[in-house]
């Protein structure tokens, strides 16, 4: 008769003891294969481990009992499962939404495999770096992902293989909600969640919330104690609008700030003189930088980087300012080639076409930098589409605030009109909501 066969799941980004034993255990029950989650899997479940998916597969190889080492690409266990069908699945009693022991069994069940659950070990498990960084997330608060790996994971969740959505936040408690977001979606037999991956920091919504023209008049520090007080209650990545960026030497000190923070990527627009809100265009006057005056300056500051993963992101705004597609695509290229790590195309059109053609002309040439792209006015486009046509991040870039001013001025005007508060109070948060929403009121 053939050797029975065990199965694990885990993260293998550092072995703690309650890992050895549980591997000793399953490796009692049989031929073990253990599956390591991917980057993929964790995100949004986990933070992302320390070291990269090969090290963790390297080091579990490695580990006494193993036998085979595959690779888990979702947070469910459905699809691995039923790849390995394994005789024994040894667990942990941590259960989740998306991993029920009942559906575990239930799949088991269909080729005779058992769950052998084990008493979960949180004291153990506290060892384990991704684990502890979640666990912080859960408290609310306290702990967050140091600043080196909440930068690097921006550059890592660019390398799946799906659409990045980032959401605006011009204070805390607008990246609470947009992080709080989500929905568990069933493609085919997996189970996936769906959530906002990263956080922007908007030069409109952070200077309309303090009350500013977006031209540059709030100052940075301002800018980035708002991104500071963000990361205290945030676990995600962030992506600052740096508008022009200012002269090279001054810029260069300001990302240096930034990549100490944790910020993941700056995104600097080629305009020169005051600026003024791309969604204007030329109703107003605006300026491009001249392409070489622009490609200098990113090879400028990019000489000064100092971690490997920030991303400076090239925003080009000939399509803004009517300069054409040509224009457009020449200083997208040669902005990638003086060391921009992605490339930002705006349009203030509603009809995407524009978009569709710079995405398939800039692709033609170039299969691999990042493209960001800002879909206020082309809403029409889901992220998949876009992301289908070569789009790498999608920013909705001023929706928290946007949702923000009409609900407050409907219920300013109810109680107003009405002379009393009763009947605005539906289209408000309960006093229980506003109670609990920050963890450590009640
Ligand atoms: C911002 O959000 O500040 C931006 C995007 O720069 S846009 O307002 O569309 O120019
Ligand atoms: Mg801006």
């Amino acid at each position: 008769m053939a050797q029975p066969t065990s199965f694990l799941s885990f993260t293998a980004d550092s072995v703690t003891p309650a890992h050895l034993n549980l591997i000793d255990l399953a490796a009692s029950f049989g031929n073990l294969t253990v599956a390591v989650m991917s980057d993929r899997a964790l995100w949004g479940n986990r933070a992302l481990p320390v070291l990269t998916l090969e090290e963790r597969m390297n080091l579990t190889r490695h580990l006494r009992g193993v036998a085979n080492v595959v690779v888990q690409n979702e947070w469910s266990y459905s699809h691995v499962l039923d790849t390995v069908k394994p005789h024994f699945f040894v667990h942990g009693s941590d259960w989740d939404s998306v991993n029920t022991a009942e559906s575990v069994k239930m799949q088991l069940s269909s080729w005779g495999g058992h769950l052998e659950e084990v008493p979960f070990q949180s004291d153990l498990a506290w060892l384990e770096p991704s684990h502890r960084a979640s666990k912080f997330l859960d408290s609310g608060g306290g702990g967050k992902p140091s600043p080196d790996s909440r930068r690097a994971s921006l550059s890592r969740v660019l390398k799946f293989d799906r659409p990045v959505l980032a959401m605006e936040a011009h204070n805390p408690l607008s990246a609470m909600v947009a992080e709080s977001v989500s929905f568990e979606q069933s493609l085919g037999d997996v189970v996936e969640k769906k959530f906002f991956d990263a956080l922007w920091s908007s030069s409109l919504t952070d200077s309309t919330s303090r009350a500013f023209p977006d031209i540059e008049a709030l100052s940075f520090d301002s800018r980035l104690a708002n991104i500071r007080e963000i990361f205290r209650v945030s676990s995600r990545p962030l992506i600052m609008d740096l508008d022009t960026g200012g002269e090279p030497e001054i810029l260069s000190l300001r990302l240096s700030e930034l990549e100490s923070a944790g910020v993941s990527a700056g995104v600097i627009e080629d305009k020169v003189g005051l600026k003024k809100n791309s969604l204007l265009g030329n109703d107003v006057f605006q300026e491009q930088a001249t392409a070489l005056q622009f490609s200098k300056k990113i090879e400028y500051v990019k000489r000064y980087q100092k971690s490997r993963e920030f991303m400076l992101v090239a925003r080009v705004e000939s399509l803004i300012l009517d300069a054409g597609m040509d224009d457009a695509l020449q200083r997208s290229h040669s902005y990638v080639s003086a060391g921009a790590d992605a490339v930002m195309i705006h349009s203030r059109k509603r009809d995407p076409s524009e978009i569709y053609e710079f995405l398939d002309k800039f692709r033609h040439l170039d299969s691999s930098t990042p493209i960001v792209l800002v879909p206020t006015s082309y809403n029409s486009e889901t992220a998949t589409d876009l992301y289908k046509r070569g789009a790498n991040l999608i920013i909705y870039a001023n929706h928290m605030l946007r949702a923000a001013v009409p609900a407050m001025q409907k219920v300013a005007q109810q109680i107003l009109l009405t002379d009393r508060g009763q009947e605005a109070d539906e289209s408000l948060l309960s006093i229980d909501g506003i109670l609990g929403l920050i963890p450590g009121t009640n």
